[in-house]
C-alpha cells in the first residue's frame, strides 16, 4: 500500500486556490492531523481560511462510498464499466450520440475534465458534456468572449492589492473567497487611500472594508456600469487613443449607455440609492485610473448576467483600464478547477482547448490531434437544457461526476422528474449518501481531496498541483480513471492509453500549442514535454506559458492586442434590464441565495466538520425586522417559504447587523435533503436562464413567506442517529460526539409516544436495558426526557412550544463517546449534572452564544461580554480570548460587534 506522507497541495474549496501542506500522519491510522497554509504558494503565501484550516476533520471514512454500486448491489470496477459501455453503446446505437450525456463539475481535476470532454466530443461524438460551472460563470465566460474574443482574465491577484479603487460586485468575498479578502484588507490597511466599494443589495461581510456601500435594487448592476460609461464620456476621461486603435464598437455602446442613464438621478432611482451615494461612486471611477471591478455570482446568476458583465468590460475599455498594473475587469472564480474546466473546453458549446465549434479550423484541427473517429460539430445542451432533455426522453443515460443537481439546479422538482425519467443515472462521488445519489443506478466510488493527483487552475490563470498524498479509500478510484475503463470497454484503448495524470496533462499542454501560432490565448506549451518528475515537482504558474514566457503570464492583453479576428477589442451596446420574475400580491419578497461562511455547498464535505458546524448550525431564511413584525415572525420560528415552484420550512433570522433590506430575503444554498429536509432553496428557484450564456438566474426568485402556527419545537441529542424525517422540520447538526437535532412537531404530538418510538429504533440492538427521567413545567408546558443507560445519558428530548435555550454543547458532552457504545466501564453522572439535565444548563458554564471564531470556538456572547467590559479593538479581542487570531476569517464579525456597540453607545 502507498505511504502517506507529507505535502504540498491544493485546496479543495474555492477558486482562491490556496497552497496547503498535508502534516505527515503521527497516529497509527494514518489520520492527517493538520493541515497548514504553504508560505511558498503565490495565492496565500501561507494563510488559511476557517475552511481550509479544518480540512483535516474532513478527511474521515464518514459516510465514504467504498465500492461500485449497480441498482443497489455492490459489484466489481470491471462489472460496472462494462454495464456503463454497453449501455452507453446500445443507446447511442438505437438514438444516436445526443442520446448520453456528461454532467460534469468545477471540482474535478483539469485531467479528469480533459478526458471526459474527449471521450464524449471526440469518441461518442456528442457535445453534451456541461458542468455545474453553467450555474456558476458561463456569464462571465461569455461576456469575456464577447469583448476580448477569448475567454481570458486579465488580471492577476496582485492587481487587487495595488489598485487605487476596488468595485466588488455582487461578491461576498470575505466570506467565498476570504484569504483574497484578507490580502486586499491587508493592502488597504498599508495603504489607507485605496477605497473599496461594494456592490451587493444586502449589507454582508465584505462591507466590512468598505468606503462605500451600494444597497442596489436587486439586478440592476447594468445600470450603474451604463452610468459610470456614460459620466466617463460625459467628463472626458476617456482613453481617446485606445479606443480609437484597439477596438471596435464605442460609439453604439456609448448610445445605449447615455439612453440608458441619461442622469445619475434618474439612475439613483432605478437603483433605489442615495444620489449622493452615487455621486461619490461616479467622483472616484472618474478620478481613478487604477481601478480593478471585481465580479461574482451576483453579476452572473441573472438572466441578463453575460450583459452585465459587458457593461462593467466596456467601463474599463473606454478608460483604457486594462492590461495594466492594478486595473482590469476580473471576474473571479468560485470552484476550485472552474478555471480548468473552461481550459479543456468542458462544457457544450465549447470544443477543447479554448477553442469552439465556431472558431474557424478548430474542428479540423481538434479532429486531427485527437484522431477522433466521430467529432461533434456543433453545441450540445447546456445544464437546464440537459436536464428538460432528460425529461422529455430525448437523453437516455447521464454521467454524473462531482456535483449534487437534486440541491444546486433550479426547480428541484423538475430535477427530480428528470433523474427518474432517465434510463441509467450514472454518479461518480465519493460520499455514499447524497439527494442525487437517492436517484442513481450506476454509483461509482471516486478518490476525494487528499487521495486525488493532478492540476486545479485558480482565479488568476494559476496551474496548481493536487497532490495524492493519502492512498484511495475503499475501492475508491480517479475520476480519470473510471472514463478511461470505459473508454477502453467501447473500443477506443489506443486514444485513452493513460496510466497517470501526468500523461494526460501532457497531452493537454500539446492541445493547447497545436497549430496555435499565437491565435489563441490558452497555450501551456512550454509544459508539454514535462516528464513525470517534473508534472510531480511542478511549482504554481500562470498561464499562458510558452517558449516567450517561460515563468508564465502576470498580466494579459498589455500590448493591446485581442484575440478576436481583427485583434481587437470589441465594445457592446447594453441596454440594461430589471430581472424577469417581478414581486406581485401573492409574491411580494425577493428571494437572494447565497453561501455562509463556514459552509462548502450541498455540505457533502464541510457537513462532517463538528467545528464548522458552530457557526451557522441551521439554514435560514434571513428577513428584515420590519418585514418580520408586521407578518408575526419572530427570531428562530419557523416560517414556510413558498412560490409557484415549490417551498421550504426553515427558521426565520431576523436579529443581525448586516441585514436585507424591506421587501428581500435571503436563504443560504447549503443544506441538503438528507441533512435538513425541506430547505433545499432550488426548491423555489424557477429555470430562468440567460439567453446567451444558458445560466440560471439562480439570484432572484419572487416568494411568500408565513409563520408556521402550533408548534412543538423539540432538541433532541443522542449517541447514536435517530430517524427524525416524519417531523415537520428538522436539522441533524454535527457534534464532536453523538448526533443532534433541531425539530419542530405538530403541537398535538404525544412526546412520550414519540420518544420512545425514537429510542426503541435508535437502541434496538442495545442488552442493557434504560430507563428514563421526565419532567413537566405544568406552567409553561415544557417537557424533557432524559434516557440512561447505567445513568449515564444516552439520549436526551427537550421540547418546546417557543424555540429552546440550552447549552447545547454542556447537554452533547454528557453523552456517550462518538461510537456511542456502551459499556460497564462508564462511570455514571455526577449528581450536579443529573439536577442540571432537567433544565438543560449547568449554573456554572458559560452560555457563549452562537459561535462567532470557529478556530477557537468563541461565541457572540463571550465578545459582547467583552466589549460592554471595556474591549475597544478586534486585537484588544484577540488578546482578551483569542477570537480572530488564527484564520482571521471572523474578523469583520468581530468588527461588527463592535460597530454595534458604538453605535448603541451614540
Ligand atoms: N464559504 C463558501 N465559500 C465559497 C463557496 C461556498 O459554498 N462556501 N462556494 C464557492 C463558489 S463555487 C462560488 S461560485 C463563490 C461565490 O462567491 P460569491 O459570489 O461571493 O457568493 P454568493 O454568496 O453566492 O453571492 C454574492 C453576493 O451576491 C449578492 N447579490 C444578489 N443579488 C445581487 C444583485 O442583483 N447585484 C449584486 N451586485 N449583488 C447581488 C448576494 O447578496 C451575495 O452577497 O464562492 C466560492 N466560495
Ligand atoms: N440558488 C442557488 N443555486 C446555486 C447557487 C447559488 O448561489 N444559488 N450557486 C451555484 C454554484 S455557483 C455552484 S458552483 C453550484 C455548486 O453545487 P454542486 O456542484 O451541486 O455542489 P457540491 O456540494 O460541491 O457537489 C459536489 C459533489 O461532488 C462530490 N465530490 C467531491 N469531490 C469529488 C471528486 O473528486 N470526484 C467526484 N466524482 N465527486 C466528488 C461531493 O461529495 C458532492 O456530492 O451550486 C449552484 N447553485
Ligand atoms: S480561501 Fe479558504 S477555501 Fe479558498 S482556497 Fe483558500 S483556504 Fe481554501
Ligand atoms: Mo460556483
Amino acid at each position: 500500500m502507498m505511504q502517506p506522507k507529507a505535502g504540498k497541495t491544493t485546496c479543495p474549496y474555492c477558486g482562491v486556490g490556496c497552497g496547503v501542506l498535508l502534516k505527515k500522519p503521527t497516529s497509527i491510522q494514518g489520520k492527517i492531523d493538520s493541515v497548514v497554509g504553504d508560505k511558498e504558494h503565490p495565492a496565500n503565501f501561507g494563510r488559511l481560511c476557517v475552511k481550509g484550516s479544518n480540512l483535516s476533520e474532513t478527511l474521515t471514512s464518514d459516510g465514504r462510498l467504498a465500492t461500485p454500486k449497480v441498482n443497489g448491489e455492490n459489484v466489481s470496477w470491471s462489472t460496472a464499466t462494462d454495464f456503463i459501455a454497453k449501455k452507453i453503446q446500445q443507446v447511442t446505437h438505437d438514438y444516436g450520440a445526443d442520446a448520453f450525456a456528461f454532467y460534469l463539475s468545477g471540482q474535478i481535476l483539469t485531467e479528469d475534465y480533459y478526458v471526459a470532454n474527449k471521450l464524449a466530443k471526440g469518441f461518442i461524438g456528442t457535445a453534451n458534456v456541461d458542468t455545474n460551472s453553467r450555474l456558476c460563470m458561463a456569464s462571465a465566460v461569455v461576456g469575456y468572449k464577447r469583448a476580448f474574443g477569448s475567454d481570458t482574465v486579465p488580471c492577476s491577484y496582485e492587481d487587487l492589492e495595488c489598485c487605487d479603487l476596488l468595485i466588488m460586485v455582487g461578491s461576498n468575498a470575505a466570506w467565498t473567497h476570504p484569504v483574497l479578502y484578507q490580502r486586499i484588507a491587508a493592502a488597504k490597511a498599508l495603504r489607507p487611500q485605496m477605497k473599496v466599494v461594494v456592490i451587493d443589495p444586502r449589507k454582508t461581510a465584505t462591507c466590512d472594508i468598505a468606503d462605500l456601500h451600494l444597497a442596489i435594487a436587486p439586478g440592476t448592476d447594468a445600470y450603474v456600469f451604463s452610468l459610470l460609461l456614460a459620466e466617463s464620456h460625459r467628463h472626458d476621461v476617456l482613453d481617446v487613443e485606445f479606443i480609437a486603435n484597439k477596438t471596435d464598437g464605442y460609439a453604439d455602446a456609448l448610445a445605449e449607455a447615455i439612453l440608458a442613464s441619461p442622469s445619475i438621478d434618474v439612475i439613483a432611482k432605478t437603483l433605489k440609492v442615495d444620489r449622493a451615494l452615487l455621486d461619490t461612486l461616479v467622483k472616484w471611477w472618474l478620478d481613478t485610473p487604477k481601478t480593478v471591478s471585481f465580479y461574482s455570482q451576483g453579476v452572473n446568476q441573472s438572466a441578463t448576467g453575460v450583459d452585465k458583465c459587458n457593461a462593467i468590460i466596456n467601463c474599463h475599455l473606454a478608460t483604457g483600464r486594462i492590461g495594466k498594473e492594478g486595473m482590469g475587469p476580473f471576474s473571479i472564480t468560485g470552484q476550485p478547477n472552474a478555471m480548468g474546466g473552461r481550459e479543456v473546453g468542458g462544457l457544450a458549446n465549447q470544443l477543447a482547448a479554448h477553442m469552439d465549434f465556431t472558431t474557424p479550423g478548430a474542428i479540423d484541427l481538434v479532429q486531427r490531434f485527437w484522431n477522433a473517429p466521430n467529432l461533434a460539430t456543433e453545441n450540445g445542451l447546456k445544464a437546464i437544457d440537459m436536464f428538460q432533455a432528460m425529461e422529455s426522453g430525448k437523453i437516455k443515460v447521464i454521467w454524473i461526476m462531482s456535483t449534487n443537481p437534486m440541491v444546486s439546479i433550479p426547480d428541484t422538482a423538475q430535477v427530480k422528474r428528470a433523474l427518474e425519467q432517465c434510463e441509467l443515472v450514472i454518479v461518480s462521488d465519493c460520499q455514499e449518501v447524497t439527494d442525487t445519489n437517492a436517484f442513481a443506478d450506476v454509483l461509482l466510488p471516486a478518490t476525494g481531496w487528499s487521495e486525488k493527483d493532478g492540476t486545479v487552475t485558480n482565479s488568476e490563470r494559476r496551474i496548481s498541483r493536487q497532490r495524492g498524498i493519502l492512498p484511495p479509500f475503499a475501492e475508491s478510484k480517479h475520476d480519470w480513471w473510471a472514463i478511461t475503463q470505459v473508454a477502453h470497454k467501447m473500443g477506443f484503448e489506443s486514444a485513452f492509453p493513460y496510466k497517470s495524470p501526468h500523461e494526460i496533462f501532457i497531452e493537454h499542454a500539446a492541445l493547447s500549442d497545436f497549430e496555435n501560432n499565437g491565435q489563441r490565448d490558452f497555450n501551456i506549451g512550454a509544459l508539454k514535454a514535462l516528464t513525470k518528475a517534473e508534472y510531480d515537482s511542478l511549482m504554481p504558474i500562470q498561464w499562458p506559458v510558452t517558449p516567450n514566457s517561460l515563468n508564465g503570464t502576470q498580466r494579459m492583453f498589455s500590448d493591446g492586442r485581442f484575440f478576436t479576428e481583427n485583434r481587437r477589442a470589441k465594445f457592446i451596446a447594453i441596454r440594461p434590464q430589471k430581472p424577469q420574475l417581478e414581486v406581485r400580491d401573492r409574491y411580494p419578497f425577493v428571494l437572494n441565495t447565497g453561501r455562509v461562511r463556514d459552509q462548502w455547498h450541498t455540505m457533502t464535505r464541510t457537513g462532517k466538520s463538528p467545528t464548522l458546524a458552530n457557526h451557522t448550525q441551521e439554514p435560514y431564511v434571513e428577513l428584515h425586522k420590519t418585514d418580520a413584525e408586521r407578518l408575526g415572525i419572530t427570531h428562530k420560528t419557523l416560517v414556510r417559504v413558498f412560490n409557484e415552484t415549490g417551498e421550504i420550512v426553515v427558521p426565520a433570522k431576523v436579529a443581525s447587523s448586516w441585514l436585507v433590506q424591506q421587501g428581500q430575503v435571503f436563504v443560504p444554498i447549503h443544506w441538503n435533503q438528507a441533512i435538513s429536509s425541506k430547505a433545499v432553496v432550488s426548491n423555489l428557484i424557477s429555470q430562468i436562464v440567460d439567453p446567451l450564456s444558458g445560466q440560471p438566474e439562480s439570484k432572484h426568485g419572487v416568494v411568500n413567506i408565513e409563520p408556521v402556527k402550533n408548534l412543538l419545537y423539540g432538541t433532541l441529542l443522542s449517541s447514536t442517529k435517530l430517524d427524525v424525517s416524519d417531523c415537520l422540520y428538522h436539522c441533524e447538526i454535527k457534534q464532536s460526539s453523538g448526533v443532534r437535532y433541531e425539530v419542530a412537531l405538530d403541537s398535538k404530538t404525544q412526546l412520550d409516544e414519540f420518544v420512545r418510538h425514537q429510542v426503541s429504533v435508535a437502541f434496538m440492538n442495545e442488552t442493557l436495558a434504560g430507563c428514563w427521567s421526565e419532567y413537566k413545567n405544568t406552567l409553561n408546558g415544557d417537557q424533557r426526557f432524559v434516557y440512561l443507560i447505567k445513568d449515564v445519558p444516552v439520549a436526551v428530548f427537550y421540547f418546546s412550544k417557543t424555540t429552546i435555550n440550552l447549552d447545547r454543547s454542556w447537554l452533547s458532552s454528557l453523552l456517550l463517546g462518538s461510537d456511542g457504545v456502551i459499556t460497564d466501564a462508564i462511570s455514571p453522572m455526577s449528581e450536579t449534572d443529573k439536577l442540571a439535565l432537567s433544565v438543560g444548563y449547568v449554573a456554572c458554564s458559560e452560555d457563549k452564544g452562537q459561535i462567532v471564531c470557529s478556530c477557537f470556538n468563541v461565541g457572540e456572547k463571550q465578545i459582547q461580554k467583552a466589549i460592554v467590559n471595556g474591549v475597544e479593538s478586534v486585537r484588544e479581542l484577540g488578546d482578551r480570548l483569542q477570537c480572530g487570531t488564527n484564520c482571521g476569517s471572523c474578523i469583520p464579525e468581530l468588527k461588527s460587534f463592535l460597530a454595534l456597540n458604538n453605535e448603541v453607545a451614540l
